[in-house]
């Protein structure tokens, strides 16, 4: 009896950890921009200085010094048999500060909400050009720190600014209904973790750039790695 146990047991194991419940891997890369940076006008701020200071390079392309593009949006289309979105227990947070949103680029998953905070002693407004979802469009004084979004119910890109400070404080919502999307780094650099393996497309998305998409093989014995050089428009 007893030697029976530890077969079972064993099989147990080895159907665990088998390739019948369907291996994970990952993929990895970096963004760069092909050919010479464009040249990037500085915004003279005539607004709110003494919070805004009185130029800014604007936000629409960051680039490091080797022209790798920060806030390029990666994303895994249709996996097939993939996680759900989770929504985080708390709403995210979505800040105006010294004039800037941050995040530039957020991905907000379907079904959560965001808490835009205003930390700045004047008055700000968040403005988005949402089509699927409820679009916002409130001040925000500095005795409104914390404005509720409703929550984002459907996948949509959208753009989002302040019209009070217009022209340098702008920002994007990626709502997203897959849990297989990143955003680039300072360094061009992302990471996208337990993707199912199979073969899908890959887009990759940067407001001032041209779209890219390419298939990638995701494999659990191998992290898959994805270099892209993105054209100017
Ligand atoms: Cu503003």
């Amino acid at each position: 009896m007893k030697k029976g146990s530890v077969v079972l047991a064993g099989m147990v194991v080895v159907l665990a950890v088998g390739p019948v419940f369907g291996a994970e891997g990952s993929l990895s890369g970096r963004i760069k921009l092909t050919g010479d940076a464009p040249e990037v006008k500085t915004i003279t701020i005539t607004k709110d200085q003494e919070v805004c200071g009185k130029e800014r390079k604007p936000d629409s392309l960051i680039l490091s010094k080797n022209n790798e593009v920060a806030n390029a949006v990666i994303v895994i289309k249709d996996v097939k048999g993939g996680k759900p979105v989770t929504v985080p227990a708390k709403n995210i947070e979505f800040i105006q500060k010294g004039c800037q949103f941050t995040p530039h680029v957020l991905v907000v998953p379907v079904g959560a909400a965001l808490d835009i905070l205003n930390k700045d002693p004047i008055t700000h407004n968040i403005h988005t050009f949402a089509v699927e979802n409820t679009p916002l469009n409130k001040a925000q004084p500095k005795t409104l720190p914390k404005i509720t979004s409703p929550k984002f119910e459907f996948p949509e890109t959208i753009k989002v600014q302040c019209d009070i400070h217009r022209g340098l404080m702008s920002a994007w919502f990626v709502v997203a209904d897959n849990p297989y999307v990143a955003v680039s780094d300072a360094s061009g650099a992302f990471s996208i973790k337990g993707i199912p393996e199979g073969t899908y497309k890959v887009e990759v998305w940067h407001e001032t750039l041209k779209k890219h998409t390419q298939e990638v093989v995701i494999s659990g014995a191998k992290e898959a790695k994805l270099e892209v050089a993105l054209a100017k428009k």
